[in-house]
């Protein structure tokens, strides 16, 4: 499938062909996992474009082709892991450079930028950009990027990706979009104005709980070119079965996604239905503050939802304990149902009264709703509801 080609085909068809070719030595129909380190060159400095698997692998040409190609991205890096892509992103910047970063962030991010980046001079402001008009309240003259996730980990806000694109551009700055949650299945920052797109594929993109990563796209040449020096020197990239897994995941990211959606809906309904349940935070939901941007900017509503319990951290801890299909374990996106208390889990790395004033409540749990039977679904969430009251 050539670039021309790839234009035509939909998300479904890219997912499952895109970057990929039968393989040219036994029409092998999926891409070997090129496990070599090195190259055998014919002479010094002539190859066949591959000379040392840091620099760059077949495997993982396949993936960054066919992940660039879901993005609308003409440009795409792999990374070992999300916050690997991250880092790597942040050597785009220099020491002094200021980021406007969304206040509500996965809590390695907000680890990453405060406690890592800023030992070198970086500096960050963690600010609420749902009124993206704020942005201009926040520009220094040494802001250089915001940075933001839509919908967010884990209280499920949304930012106007195309609105903060225009005010990014007016004031030349770039606007990064952490795109994990939603996936290229339902929303595309690229599209929207976003200069890069960033992502954990440990994730729904990888699909199966089996695989850390993480992927960068742009469309923009020079930003690309140095990104890809980036990954090289600073060598925080997937290996060839690490690729191949998430290459693999991706081929059914729009059924299960499909699932999600609807599997999501249905334990929506349980919760906001459910005495124990004191606020559902979900995008669907016509309460959700920015439910028309979601229904503008998202093909549909995503697979988490979070809500606090009435019983605060007891009841959230009598939760944890009771469910059954759904597991307790950090992460999301995978086939399987996982719960997470964000507070002592995911979002420990926040200081407490900042989880507070965000509104990451003690008693707030995050589920990642699985591809399971509904029914199942429904059925233990509501028995793990029932045992908190
Ligand atoms: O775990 P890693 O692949 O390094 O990705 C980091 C990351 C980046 N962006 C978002 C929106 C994320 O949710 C994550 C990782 N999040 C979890 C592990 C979690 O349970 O929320």
């Amino acid at each position: 499938m050539n670039k021309k080609e790839q234009n035509q085909w939909h998300l479904d068809t890219l997912a499952i062909h895109a970057g990929q070719t039968p393989d040219p030595s036994t029409g092998a129909i999926m891409t070997p996992v090129y496990l070599t380190s090195t190259y055998v060159q014919e002479s010094p400095g002539v190859h066949k474009g591959y000379e040392y698997s840091r620099t760059a692998n077949p495997t993982r040409t396949a993936l960054e082709h066919c992940l660039a190609a879901l993005e609308h991205a003409e440009y795409g890096l792999a990374f070992a892991s999300g916050c690997a892509a991250a880092s790597t992103l942040m050597h785009l910047f220099e020491s002094g450079d200021h980021i406007i970063c969304g206040d509500d962030v996965y809590g390695g991010t907000y680890r990453l930028f405060q406690n890592v980046w800023t030992r070198h001079r970086m500096e960050y402001d963690f600010i609420d950009l749902a009124n993206p008009a704020i942005v201009n309240n926040a520009i220094r003259s040494n802001t250089k990027a915001v940075w933001i996730e839509t919908p967010t980990n884990p209280l499920l806000r949304l930012m106007d990706i195309g609105e903060l694109a225009r005010i990014c551009h007016d004031k030349g700055l770039l606007l990064i979009v952490d795109n994990t949650f939603a996936t290229p299945y339902l929303q595309l920052p690229l599209e929207l104005g976003a200069d890069i797109v960033v992502h954990s594929t440990t994730k729904y993109l990888g699909g199966h709980s089996d695989v850390v990563g993480g992927f960068v796209g742009t469309n923009r040449i020079d930003i690309f070119d140095r990104l890809k020096y980036l990954q090289n020197a600073v060598g925080a990239v997937p290996g060839p079965l690490d690729s191949f897994l998430v290459l693999r995941g991706l081929k059914t990211l729009h059924v299960r996604m499909e699932r999600h959606c609807t599997n999501t809906l249905a334990i929506v309904d349980v919760l906001t239905n459910h005495e124990a349940v004191e606020k559902v935070y979900f995008p669907g939901l016509s309460s959700h503050p920015q439910h028309r941007l979601a229904t503008k900017q998202m093909a549909g509503f995503g697979g988490i939802v979070t809500f606090v319990l009435r019983g605060k951290m007891a009841a959230a801890d009598q939760f944890m304990r009771s469910i059954k299909v759904f597991a307790c374990a950090e992460s999301l996106g995978g086939v399987e149902s996982l719960a997470d208390h964000p507070a002592i889990m995911t979002h420990a790395a926040i200081p407490a009264s900042k989880r507070a004033a965000l509104g990451i409540d003690d008693g707030l749990i995050r589920l990642s709703v699985g591809i399971e039977h509904p029914d199942d679904l429904k059925q233990d969430v509501k028995q793990a509801l029932d045992a908190t009251i």
